[in-house]
């Protein structure tokens, strides 16, 4: 059931690749399906190259371009920003937009440096006093059946948090002669698989659990150290291409997590699974309306995974979609993003992820580079205590 119909609120995005395609799409439907309290207006679009962003604007439905991010975040007409930029900008344009009383939405990880996520979360704290809010885009949290999955454990139906193994696989660069991407370079990226795909099953393990993670110990590696940079030389890649570290969480769980694009064969395999006291439950992105539930309760001769086909109208996000089992995909994730950021600027409180949020899991990534770089020592998070 859709509002279409509140207060307008224009939207200016920055970016308008993967990440920009993917939030203009949310933007332009989330009133035609969630009963939102205001209606995104698609206002501006921000990139440098002024050619292929009015292509992408004309592509998307945005109303105007600017090639300078400041000049989007000047606009009357824009009153809330989306960052979906590299991470190298995302602290500038953010605080920026904040500064000038614009809601802000950014992209993952929060930033590139645990510095830059520092001032990110003040100016973020201090813009929430004047009514200004914003929130990190970790959208699996998003997804129905991990959305399920917290509720599940956050009503005690898990018991205890014993074990948590999270891992985030795919295979886009198995191929040493894929060429280099921003993505590849630490002074745009700043980090590789660890803050790409590490980040989302940080903040999803966090989220699902209820708890923090308090200390690592990592190896990460770079394969494939050059790559063919379209201009007939070679690229140095200079972040991982694997991360892979173990942890521990505030109520006394161990953990596992591995986040890699070399993993042939998975394309976007971001799994969790969790054994408590009283259940067990696993997940994997690949199959995302699905949750496999087990309940240590039931006798043995019927106990086993039980898979929860989380497509009803009674589980969190469904009551706008589609008829029981006919399913929810990628972008339906950005989609319930925009509207639970909406949802809270209406009510005027604080919508989570918040930019402290994604301050800590940076402080997590941290971490894992302090240790890695140490050959796997133990490192505490800053921030937490065991
Ligand atoms: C690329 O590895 C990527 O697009 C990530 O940047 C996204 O955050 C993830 O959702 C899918 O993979």
């Amino acid at each position: 059931m859709s509002s279409a119909g509140g207060e307008r609120i224009g939207v200016g995005l920055v970016g308008h690749a993967f990440m920009g395609a993917v939030h203009s799409h949310a933007w332009r439907n989330v009133h035609r399906i969630f009963d939102t309290p205001l209606t995104p207006v698609l206002a501006a679009l921000g990139g440098r190259d002024e050619a292929k962003t009015k292509a992408a604007a004309a592509k998307y439905g945005f109303a105007a371009v600017e090639t300078d991010w400041r000049d989007l975040v000047a606009r009357d007409d824009v009153g809330l920003v989306d960052v979906c930029t590299p991470g190298d900008s995302h602290a500038a344009i953010a605080i920026a937009a904040l500064e000038a009383g614009k809601h802000v939405l950014c992209e993952k990880p929060l930033a590139n440096t645990v510095e830059e996520a520092e001032r990110m979360a003040v100016a973020a704290r201090a813009a929430a006093t004047r009514g200004v809010r914003s929130m990190v885009a970790f959208n699996y949290r998003r997804v129905p059946a991990l959305a399920h999955a917290r509720k599940l454990v956050g009503d005690g139906a898990l018991g205890e948090v014993r074990h948590v193994r999270a891992t985030y696989l795919q295979d886009w660069l198995s191929d040493a002669a894929a060429p280099m991407t921003w993505r590849l370079r630490k002074d745009k990226a700043g980090s590789g698989a660890l803050g790409d795909l590490g980040a989302h099953i940080v903040d999803a393990a966090q989220f699902v659990t209820g708890e923090l993670i308090t200390g690592v110990s990592a190896l990460t590696n770079t394969f494939v150290k050059h790559r063919p940079d379209g201009n007939g030389a070679q690229g140095e890649v200079t972040v991982d291409d694997t991360a892979l570290f173990l942890a521990r969480f505030t109520g006394g769980a161990v953990a596992s997590f591995e986040a890699t694009r070399y993993a042939l064969g998975r394309k976007n395999a971001m799994r969790l699974e969790i054994n408590g006291t009283k259940a067990s439950m696993a997940f994997d992105f690949e199959s995302m309306n699905e949750l496999w539930w087990h309940d240590g309760a039931d006798p043995g001769t019927e106990a086993g995974f039980r898979r929860i086909l989380v497509t009803e109208p009674g589980h969190r996000y469904l009551e706008g979609w589609w008829p029981p089992g006919h399913g929810l995909g990628y972008d339906h994730t950005f989609t319930h993003e925009v509207a639970d950021f909406l949802a809270a600027i209406g009510a005027g409180t604080d919508p989570a992820p918040s930019f402290d949020d994604g301050l800590r899991v940076q402080r997590v990534l941290h971490a894992v580079e302090t240790s890695a770089a140490d050959e796997a020592r133990w490192t505490p998070v800053a921030g937490t205590t065991a």
